[in-house]
């Protein structure tokens, strides 16, 4: 079994709903179990094609990191949170656009990986507090104070547990 955590957001329709619904799909797939999902977060939305750090317009975020024991190999992880994505009716009309659900795979044990489909770990998680401070809360180890710090300008309210 390999330790790994996924984050997920969400920012149409019921986002708090879907994080609900993709938290126990998660813990559906095969050979997989939750360990601990963070608390739900509200997040400004960021515009990520500038790094991370630019606000963009559309509607707050609610997001979550889970952990998880697998084991699937990560091609096979992301194949699975892919299609929990469309389970959930994401349609993907530009980059960025509001999703119903967006998966993306942050952690693999200690993989590194850089193939077209799949790069670990996850190559933007350092620029983004709705991914580094529910993470925090759930695996303190893995993140620092200095990253903690560099993001602490983002707004992110924490709202409730998740499970
Ligand atoms: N891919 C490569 N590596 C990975 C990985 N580690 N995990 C590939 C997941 N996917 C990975 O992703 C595009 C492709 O990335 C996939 O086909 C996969 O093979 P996508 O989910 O189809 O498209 P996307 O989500 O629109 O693009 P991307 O680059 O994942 O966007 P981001 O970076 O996820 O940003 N603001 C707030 N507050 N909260 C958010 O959750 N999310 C975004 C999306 C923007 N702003 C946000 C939030
Ligand atoms: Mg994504």
């Amino acid at each position: 079994m390999v330790r790994a955590y996924v984050a997920l957001g969400a920012n149409l329709g019921d986002a708090a709903v879907a994080l609900r619904q993709a938290v126990k799909a998660i813990g559906r797939l095969p050979l997989t179990e939750v360990r601990q999902p963070s608390s739900l977060y509200k997040t400004a939305p960021l515009d990520t094609d500038s790094g991370g750090e630019s606000p963009a317009s559309g509607a707050d975020y609610l997001n979550a990191v889970v952990e998880i024991d697998t084991g699937l190999s990560a091609p096979d992880l992301l194949n699975h949170l892919q299609q929990i994505e469309q389970q959930a009716g994401r349609e993907r009309p530009y980059r960025n656009a509001p999703r119903t659900l967006d998966l993306d795979l942050l952690l693999y044990g200690n993989g590194r990986i850089e193939s077209a489909r799949l790069t670990l770990p996850h190559p933007r998680m350092a620029q983004r507090a709705f991914v580094l401070v529910p993470l925090a809360e759930i695996a303190p180890d893995l993140v620092g104070a200095a990253q903690l710090a560099a993001v602490a300008h983002q707004r992110i309210e924490r709202l409730s547990r998740l499970d």
